[in-house]
């Protein structure tokens, strides 16, 4: 364990108990007081430090919300959360009525999803146990969930990706997790808001500024794609032929190959039939040439495309690197890293940071206190820590994991961060924010 940074590992890990709900963890005390997807994914990694087994049953209470379409929703909401703390809460969704995909969840839940971490954070569990009293305990866990995590990759493969593109679509901004990022801005603007009630806006009361979060433009889109997705029954199909925002999103689809690597491992672990791992193997080649095709030359960067006009989404956000996430870079991985270590990335008006900004500071529309619009998010960070490793990038690795406990050190277990100033931005006591510092801290690399 690190002991660079004295009494840190202890504060993280009680912001994790303060937040534990008992056998899942919320996301933030006060702004965001459900279970989240991907979050629950982090925040799996960083308690498997702490207890394997509290780090698995994280996953697994996660998981028994997962639909008969194997889609993991983006939201298991908290029955006991005061009533209006949050939009969208659970009464907005109605998923176990208007759907039947959602009949049996223990807990409501929403009907977006989000980033697949899941595997990756399953995989770790079993690893942090390895040669402890622990790992036959593990290695039943990942045989019983291997399942669930093969349902919920074929959903994203066949559901989300009817053409076949290796790239996985999403049908809502929030469900590529970057929520207001500038790489939505063109495909949002094409959605035209129809008649909505007056709604309050719970998340403006825990935040210092309004800046921190989403606008008011932002939101009425977020709430009317919501409402489209609900008179369309969640039915997929219906969604593909009507929905105005289809959208290839190259982060999610390189986090999807970097949890298909790890599912691999896990199939080999418990065994699976060959067939299983022939189409793990199969999804992973496929995200690979995905990817590749949309390497922009130009920009030198991965974008999105918006299926709905066929264009790509040229803005410079931290997702262009997606390449570098899944292991997709090949020949273009240095090309990649220099230009993330650029004065596109790196560095502005004679200010210097290690950590990438979630969107370039060259870009108009880059803020550095606007959610998703340019603030360092650690868990970002500790995704390419994660892959620069797995490169042989030691060094930079290193340093990544370095100035990131730097900066949680300096500034506490925030939701995000001011790329310049390092001030601690959005919620406190953000659970994902302890979870990967926890992880930092106690890695031998
Ligand atoms: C909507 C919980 C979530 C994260 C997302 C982040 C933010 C929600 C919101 O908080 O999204 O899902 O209300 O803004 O953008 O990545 O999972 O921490």
């Amino acid at each position: 364990m690190s002991d660079s940074f004295p009494g840190m590992f202890e504060k993280a890990a009680e912001v994790l108990r303060r937040n534990d709900m008992g056998g899942w963890t919320r996301a933030a005390p006060d702004l965001y007081p459900h279970q989240w997807s991907w979050d629950s994914a982090f925040i799996s990694i960083g308690l498997a430090r702490m207890d394997t087994r509290r780090a698995a049953s994280e996953l697994t209470t996660l998981l028994a919300g997962q639909w008969t379409t194997g889609k993991v929703p983006h939201i298991v909401f908290n029955s006991e959360a005061p009533p209006g703390s949050y939009l969208l809460g659970p009464e907005h969704w109605a998923s176990a009525s208007l759907s039947k995909n959602a009949v049996g969840t223990p807990r409501p839940t929403s009907a977006l999803c989000q980033p697949p971490v899941h595997a990756i954070a399953a995989l770790h569990i079993f690893e942090v146990s390895r040669g402890t009293v622990d790992e036959d305990e593990a290695l039943s866990f990942l045989s019983n969930i291997f399942g669930r995590l093969l349902r919920w990759h074929r959903y994203l493969a066949t559901a989300r990706d009817p053409e076949g593109s290796g790239l996985v679509t999403i049908y809502h901004p929030w469900e590529s997790g970057t929520d207001n990022s500038p790489r939505w801005d063109v495909a949002l603007s094409n959605v035209r808001v129809g008649e909505m009630p007056p709604y309050a806006r719970p998340d403006l009361g825990f935040v210092d500024e309004p800046e921190e979060r989403p606008t008011a433009a932002e939101y009425d889109r977020f709430l009317w794609l919501v409402e489209l997705l609900k008179r369309a029954r969640y039915d997929e199909a219906k969604v593909y032929g009507s929905h105005p925002f289809l959208v290839k999103d190259v982060l999610l689809s390189a986090i999807l190959v970097a949890a298909n690597e790890a599912l691999l491992e896990v199939a080999r672990l418990v065994k699976a039939s060959d067939e299983d791992r022939e189409l793990i193997g199969g999804w992973i080649e496929l995200g690979h040439r995905g990817l590749d095709a949309c390497y922009d030359e130009n920009l030198g960067l991965c974008l999105d495309h918006d299926l709905r006009s066929g264009e790509p989404l040229r803005v410079r956000t931290i997702a262009g690197f997606a390449p570098l996430i899944s292991g997709s870079a090949g020949p273009r991985r240095r090309e990649l890293l220099r230009l993330l270590y650029s004065r596109a990335f790196a560095s502005h008006d004679g200010f210097r940071w290690q950590l990438p900004p979630s969107t370039s500071p060259e870009e108009a529309r880059f803020h550095p206190r606007a959610y998703w619009r340019g603030p360092v998010w650690p868990v970002i960070s500790w995704l390419f820590w994660r892959s620069l490793k797995l490169a042989g990038e030691g060094e930079r690795a290193a340093d990544l994991r370095r100035a990131s406990l730097e900066q949680l050190a300096a500034g506490g277990f925030a939701e995000y961060f001011e790329p310049f100033t390092g001030e601690p931005l959005g919620s406190d006591d953000q659970s994902w924010s302890a979870a990967v510092a926890i992880d930092w801290l106690t890695d031998e690399a």
